[in-house]
């Protein structure tokens, strides 16, 4: 095959080496050098190229450029090559078993400091919500409050209780934080926390709690609940006992460029480490209901940056998820070209998000996810929890009909 050495226009001066390219990569050039336009960007085209680890440095430059589109190219760039045109989704619905929760942290919407004013799912509801489900259920999402007055057997029997439902259905609960409660509260480590629920049919953890890994931050935001060092053991030793977990960054509220760099850095370290992290999700603040003064959100623009951004830092990561509950659907559907490659699910009852603001539907069908990627000219893929493709994948059409309910009271 034919390739030539290139030096591409303003590369020069930037002191970049002329790069040996294969004829694909030339169109891909051509196409890059004429959407790029801030020059500093020209560095980390050349690393993306070589496929070469960006810096923390690399990082901040490209939260700090104006250069929306230069950014997002580079991203699709390495989405193309690392994982191609298929973008992921799946028949979920969430479970927010308890909002009691007495860790404080400034930027929630969702807890309930007193018991009376909140709630615990019955197993009677868990089983009614996942039965309830119209069609195939591939995973149940499970996050809730760090409730003291749960005792522990309520939560592998949380677990039983969907697994006797709907064998199917893939459980993925409780974020690094929740099982660091539960370790500390029942006096137990997490390795043994996790053989109980991995007994009972836990399948892969959620990636919530993480929120900045930054210690500045956590004094200041979230310190009564498990700081940067203890989210990220924890996540390890979920790693070492075979369990996927997901991560997630909480930004766009009081957090530096360089933070944000930083909280990629440490999780490309672990995922070096142990390859037990199947997404990362970036999480776009929220601003009602809390105790944070911070007037509003991250707009657009630094939505499709962070999720571009996380692309291109993450490099052994797979999946970037641009969860449209937070960001909307047609910004979900434009981080398709920023680098993401999940859109999360049909979602259904999903409490954080909409204490905390989230205008979005509470449900969407499975028909409207596919047309959403579809239109993006990407290909749809079902999955499960696991990102396997699950027996019934495109083939159930029950949940077309049920799927938008009435919005929930939040
Ligand atoms: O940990 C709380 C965040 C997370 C606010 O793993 C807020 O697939 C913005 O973890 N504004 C829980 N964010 C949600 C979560 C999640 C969501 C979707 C997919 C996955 C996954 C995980 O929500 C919390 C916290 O970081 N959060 N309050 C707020 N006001």
């Amino acid at each position: 095959m034919e390739s030539v050495v290139l030096s591409i226009g303003i590369d020069s001066q930037a002191g970049i080496q002329p790069l040996l390219l294969l004829p694909k990569s030339r169109s891909i050039v051509r196409r890059m050098n004429s959407s790029i336009t801030d020059t500093k960007l020209l560095s980390i085209l050349d690393k993306v190229m070589q496929d070469k680890r960006l810096s923390v440095e690399d990082g901040v430059a490209l939260f700090e450029s104006d250069d929306l589109a230069g950014v997002g190219c580079l991203a699709d760039m390495a989405r193309d090559q690392r994982v191609g045109d298929k973008v992921y989704w799946v028949r979920n619905l969430h479970i927010n078993y308890t909002d009691i929760c007495a860790k404080g942290c400034k930027f929630c919407a969702f807890a309930r400091i007193l018991p009376e004013d909140g709630y615990v799912y019955s197993h009677e509801q868990t089983a009614r919500e996942i039965g309830d489900y119209p069609g195939h259920l591939a995973e149940a999402h499970i996050v809730g409050g760090c409730n003291g007055k749960i005792p522990w057997e309520y939560y592998p029997e949380m677990i039983r209780t969907i697994k006797r439902v709907s064998p199917e259905t893939h459980v993925k609960a409780f974020t690094m934080v929740e099982l660091d409660f539960f370790a500390r509260k029942f006096k137990r480590t997490i390795q043994e926390v996790l053989d109980e629920l991995l007994e009972a049919g836990l399948d892969a953890c959620p990636g919530g709690g993480a929120e900045i890994f930054s210690t500045r931050l956590h004094s200041y935001m979230f310190r009564h609940k498990a700081g940067p060092e203890r989210w990220l053991e924890v996540a390890e030793i979920c790693h070492e006992q075979g369990v996927k977990t997901n991560a997630t960054m909480l930004f766009g509220h009081i957090e530096t460029f360089h933070e944000r760099a930083v909280h990629l850095d440490k999780l490309r370290e672990l995922q070096d480490k142990t390859g037990g992290f199947q997404a990362f999700i970036p999480l776009a603040y929220h601003a009602d209901n809390n105790d944070l003064e911070v007037e509003h959100g991250p707009g657009a623009q630094d939505i499709l940056k962070t999720v571009a951004v996380s692309r291109l830092m993450l490099d052994n990561f797979k999946h970037i998820k641009a969860y449209w509950i937070l960001m909307g659907e047609r910004l979900a559907q434009i981080s398709l070209v920023f680098g993401a490659n999940d859109i999360d699910g049909t979602v259904m009852q999903e409490k954080i998000y909409h204490r905390a603001g989230a205008p979005t539907a509470m449900a969407v069908t499975p028909s409207r996810l596919r047309r959403l990627i579809k239109s993006a000219g990407r290909i749809p893929m079902e999955r499960d929890a696991l990102y396997q493709s699950p027996a019934w994948a495109d083939k159930d059409n029950r949940s077309e009909r049920a799927l938008i309910p009435e919005p929930v009271a939040v």
